[in-house]
C-alpha cells in the first residue's frame, strides 16, 4: 500500500482523506474531473521529470487526448514542430515535470530514423489504438512492436489505450489485446486501458497506472 501511494506522490492518510471527500461529493465523476488536467497528471508523477511519448496511427485520438489533459490550463500551448520536407509533425507539451511528445506512426518508413531522435529517455509510451478501426488494428500492432524493439525504448513502460470505446462497433478490450499481440510482450510492464478521449473516460486510470510504473532512467 505504501509503495503504491508513494508512486502516486501522496501518503496513505492523504489518499484516504481524498477518497472519503470524493465519495461524499458523489464519487467517480468528481474524481474524473479532478484529474483530467495537466496539473492532475503532473502530480501523479511526483517531482521528478518524466518523458512520455504518445504514439499511434493517425486518427487514433492522440491530439484529442493531449487537449483533454490540457483542459483548464489555458496558458499552456502545445507547440507543433514540423520537419517540412518530411511531413513529420511532433506535438510537444510540457507541464511542470511531465514532458509529452506526440506523433503519428505508420506511413513512411523513411521517417523512422527521425523518431529515434525522440525515443531517448522515454520512460512511458502511451500507445493509442482506435478500437473502432478494425481494418488497421494489425497495422497498429506492427508499428507498436517495431517501436518497442528499439534499444532506446527498452526502459519504457507501455500503456495501450484502446480508444473510441464509445463507438458501438468497436473491438472489445480482449480483442484489442489479442490483435495487438500484447501477450507477446515480456520485457516490460504493460497495461491496456479502454478509453473515450472525447469524454475523458479511462484516461485517469491509465495515467495512474503509468505514474506508478515508470522507471527512472
Ligand atoms: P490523432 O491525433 O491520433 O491523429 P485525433 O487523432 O485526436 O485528431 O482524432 C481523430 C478523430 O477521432 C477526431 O475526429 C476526434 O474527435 C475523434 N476521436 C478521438 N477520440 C475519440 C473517441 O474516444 N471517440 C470518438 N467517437 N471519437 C474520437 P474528427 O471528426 O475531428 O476527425
Ligand atoms: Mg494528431
Amino acid at each position: 500500500m505504501r509503495n503504491i501511494c508513494a508512486g502516486f506522490g501522496f501518503t496513505v492518510r492523504e489518499e484516504l482523506k481524498r477518497l472519503v471527500a470524493n465519495s461524499a461529493r458523489g464519487g467517480e465523476n468528481d474524481e474524473r474531473r479532478e484529474v483530467l488536467t495537466m496539473g492532475g497528471v503532473a502530480s501523479r508523477f511526483r517531482k521528478k521529470d518524466v518523458r512520455l511519448l504518445i504514439a499511434g496511427l493517425d486518427s487514433a485520438g492522440k491530439t484529442t487526448i493531449l487537449y483533454k489533459l490540457k483542459k483548464g490550463q489555458r496558458q499552456l500551448e502545445i507547440p507543433v514542430n514540423t520537419v517540412p520536407t518530411m511531413n513529420f509533425n511532433v506535438e510537444n507539451c510540457r507541464y511542470k515535470n511531465v514532458h509529452f511528445s506526440v506523433w503519428d506512426v505508420g506511413g513512411q518508413d523513411s521517417l523512422r530514423p527521425l523518431w529515434r531522435h525522440y525515443y531517448t529517455g522515454t520512460q512511458g509510451l502511451i500507445y493509442v489504438v482506435d478500437s473502432n478501426d478494425r481494418d488497421r488494428v494489425r497495422k497498429a500492432a506492427e508499428e507498436l512492436h517495431k517501436m518497442i524493439l528499439d534499444n532506446e525504448m527498452r526502459f519504457a513502460s507501455l500503456l495501450v489505450l484502446a480508444n473510441k470505446t464509445d463507438l458501438p462497433h468497436s473491438l472489445s478490450v480482449e480483442e484489442v489485446t489479442r490483435e495487438m499481440r500484447l501477450g507477446e510482450i515480456k520485457d516490460r510492464e504493460w497495461k491496456i486501458q479502454p478509453t473515450c478521449a472525447i469524454s475523458g473516460d479511462g484516461l485517469e486510470l491509465g495515467l495512474k497506472w503509468l505514474a506508478a510504473n515508470v522507471k527512472s532512467i
